[in-house]
């Protein structure tokens, strides 16, 4: 049993065709009807018109990414009802067209968030990154949220001023459309006026209550994906703290493992997004693999390298803080365990060679995950002829 390989696809928009992914040596794609609004209901024919498309490309769909959460849903508000009768529709037609896994978050407002979008590398291409000192500033100076300065240590806030005021007019509109434009996926658009209204939708929705609203989302959902043969797999908080005084609870192994304990059903799963849990030292990824194994539905599998003073940015695939090897081999030897293959997709890439002079959806540009692709291929490669050698 080896790891089905999958690259996301936006859909139709996508300046990445469905031809280039299955160069790139994927059998599958993973997507979402994008262009349903979130809270509505995906309907039957258009998730088989979807399938179908992609299927005429030599491919196949049983990923979901994602079936968005509504806020309504993440801060228990009066359409919860009817939301949640959306989301269960939504996924017996997924599963009326052999959709096996269904991937969402529960992030308040943002999904994943970066201060830079094309921080050079020293080799000439470039990564994703992500600076507090950036968020501060942005919080502090742009946004002005009222008491965001008792969020933050005095030291950051004193380089969050600095670094505002060497700033020019054009470097703080681009900040403020890199931190709350929404990178590709994501289900919310802002600019800064309404990003602060929203933000006070979350004023009586601190951790504990948003826990229990995640646990009464999965208590609604996960009998109905259970009869489906559905997984529903969580994707964690990236980076996984909280930001803009937001809570955010899917950030360590104890957040899912109280998840898992608080609702059992063998559909709630989890999304295991390296790059994700991989921002916090305190996360061991291998373990993680070894302990949560039966939960993990879907792989995101990408590295980090952490920074001084709590920045990061994207490495490639098999650098970085990840030990790829040791996580790559623990997920080798719980799907000969299990008796499955378990997807995965690179997650992102680095922006490289001819995607440089590419507009790209920020890192989902094609080489760079083709890179990741295929390096992770060859270590899983690796690691079964290994087993097999050594056995
Ligand atoms: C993705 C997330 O690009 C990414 O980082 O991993 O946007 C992910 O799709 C969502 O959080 C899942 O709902
Ligand atoms: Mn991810």
């Amino acid at each position: 049993m080896m790891m089905t390989q999958t690259m996301r696809w936006f859909g139709p928009a996508d300046p990445v065709a469905l031809a280039d992914i299955r160069q790139a040596g994927a059998t599958e794609v993973v997507t979402a009807l994008h262009e349903v609004p979130n809270g509505a209901v995906w309907s039957q024919e258009a998730i088989a018109a979807r399938k179908a498309q992609i299927q005429e490309a030599g491919l196949g769909w049983t990923v979901v990414e994602s079936l968005p959460v509504h806020e309504g849903i993440k801060t228990r508000t009066a359409a919860w009802d009817q939301l949640i009768d959306a989301y269960r529709q939504s996924l017996r037609n997924l599963a009326a067209c052999g959709i096996t896994v269904v991937t969402y978050n529960f992030m308040p407002l943002l999904d994943w968030t970066r201060t830079d979008l094309a921080w050079p590398l020293p080799s000439g291409a470039r990564a994703l990154r992500f600076d507090p000192i950036m968020v501060a500033a942005y919080d502090l100076h742009i946004l002005r949220r009222p008491g965001a300065r008792a969020d933050y240590d005095p030291a950051v806030c004193d380089a969050a001023d600095r670094a505002l005021h060497a700033m020019d007019e054009a470097a703080r509109f681009r900040l403020e459309r890199t931190i709350i434009a929404g990178l590709p996926g994501s289900e919310e658009h802002f600019t800064s006026s309404e990003f602060l209204r929203c933000i006070e939708t979350y004023a009586h929705v601190g951790a504990s209550q948003l826990r229990a609203n995640h646990v009464s989302f999965l208590e609604a959902v996960c009998p109905e994906a259970d009869a489906l043969g559905i997984r529903l797999v969580v994707h964690p908080d990236d980076p996984p703290f909280p930001i803009f005084g937001l809570p955010r609870v899917v950030s360590t192994e104890a957040d899912v493992s109280d998840l898992f304990a608080r609702v059992p059903n063998a559909s709630n799963g989890l999304c295991f997004c390296t790059g994700s849990f991989g921002v916090r030292a305190d996360n061991d990824l291998p373990g993680m693999v070894e302990r949560l194994g039966e939960r993990i539905g879907f792989l995101h599998l990408r590295s980090v390298q952490r920074e001084p003073d709590g920045a990061f940015h994207e490495a490639e695939h098999l650098e970085g803080d990840a030990d790829m090897p040791a996580v790559v081999a623990a997920v080798y030897a719980l799907q000969q365990r299990e008796g499955r293959s378990i997807p995965m997709r690179p997650d992102h890439g680095h922006q490289m060679l001819d995607d440089l002079n590419k507009h790209t959806n920020p890192g989902y540009s094609l080489l760079g995950r083709m890179r990741g692709l295929a390096e992770l291929r060859g270590l899983e490669r690796g690691i079964a002829q290994a087993a097999r050698t050594f056995a």
